[in-house]
């Protein structure tokens, strides 16, 4: 089984984090991913503090291994979840949707790991001055908040323009997907989308039927022109987003459309008027199967990947 120094750097088995996900990557989530031998990430999302201590908790009770809180930069609890995952002394932080650089020496002092999840080359080196531990360079094929570069094109840039390891996201949901990433430069991956349909995600059903029935055209981008681009699978709130956009609506308009949506997706199924995150592999997502299965499956493809490129 490949093993790579993001291993040993964090004391797990499989170079895979389970990406952050808000409402989606709770602590059942994320307790799986970590007891089947990757890195199971609580997603912090806009949660208030003491909601993600109480995630955190339950994790720590139920596996003694290894695992992440995702802390989401433009939440207004930012400043008191890193606090508590500070306190709590988590093991790893990702960062989404911003520049985590004045946490640095809070998490420096808790011993906590950093590794901010990046769209781009400069932030990568402004970033890697700081004291952070890797980078998860994160492509546009991703779900959620996104950047402008493709994982094939950003990845082999991070990893040249800094002395860590990199971690790649988007685009990547099977063994092919994780032996891709070696061969760019990459230390490991992080996985969002395939882990919504693990069978310990909580994410309501209709949610990740959604997944399983999307092709490869499925998501659709949303929210550029206001500066918060989002990939969703294209539903009846996409098809409004994209009117309103094309139509020059006022950013604070959509802003406020946007409000509650993701939970309502979520949460509550509402695959027509929720905002339902997803990236492009959405369409790669064949089934619901315990995080245990996913994990053993991109482990042995990404073997046999390997394997049959020393034979072309
Ligand atoms: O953060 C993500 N993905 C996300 S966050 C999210 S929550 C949300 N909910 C509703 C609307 C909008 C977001 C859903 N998906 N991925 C990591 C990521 N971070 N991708 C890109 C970035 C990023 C962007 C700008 C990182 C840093 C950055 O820097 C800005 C600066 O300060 O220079």
């Amino acid at each position: 089984m490949i093993r790579t120094k993001l291993c040993e750097m964090l004391g797990i088995d499989y170079p895979i984090f389970q990406g952050g996900m808000a409402w989606v990557a709770t602590a059942e989530l994320a307790v799986a991913v970590s007891e089947a031998g990757g890195l199971g990430i609580v997603g912090a999302g806009q949660a208030p503090a003491e909601v993600v201590r109480a995630e955190i908790h339950k994790v720590k009770a139920a596996t003694l291994r290894p695992f992440g809180v995702n802390v989401m930069l433009r939440s207004p609890h930012a400043r008191t979840v890193m606090e508590v995952v500070a306190s709590e002394r988590v093991p790893v932080v990702t960062t989404g949707a911003g520049n985590p650089g004045v946490f640095m020496p809070m998490l420096k002092a808790s011993g906590t790991k950093v590794f901010p999840v990046l769209a781009s080359v400069a932030l990568a080196k402004r970033l890697s001055r700081l004291g952070i531990d890797g980078i998860v360079a994160e492509g546009l094929e991703s779900g959620g908040h996104v950047g402008e570069i493709t994982t094939m094109a950003l990845l082999p840039q991070i990893v040249d323009a800094v002395d860590l390891p990199v971690i790649a996201a988007g685009g990547i949901a099977d063994g092919r997907g994780l032996a891709a990433a070696l061969a760019l430069g990459a230390v490991g991956v992080q996985i969002g989308t395939r882990f919504v349909c693990a069978s310990e995600c909580t994410a309501h059903p209709a949610y990740k039927q959604a997944i399983i029935e999307a092709r490869d055209r499925s998501t659709v981008v949303t929210g550029r022109p206001t500066g918060h681009p989002v990939r969703v699978i294209e539903n009846h709130l996409a098809r409004k987003f994209l009117k309103m956009e094309a139509e020059g609506a006022p950013a604070d308009e959509m802003e406020k459309l946007g409000v509650g949506k993701l939970r309502a997706a979520v949460v509550d199924g509402d695959v027509r008027d929720g905002s339902m995150m997803a990236g492009q592999v959405a369409a790669m997502v064949k089934k619901v199967q315990p995080a245990r299965e996913i994990i053993r499956e991109i482990m042995s493809q990404a073997d046999q990947t390997l394997e049959r490129l020393r034979t072309l």
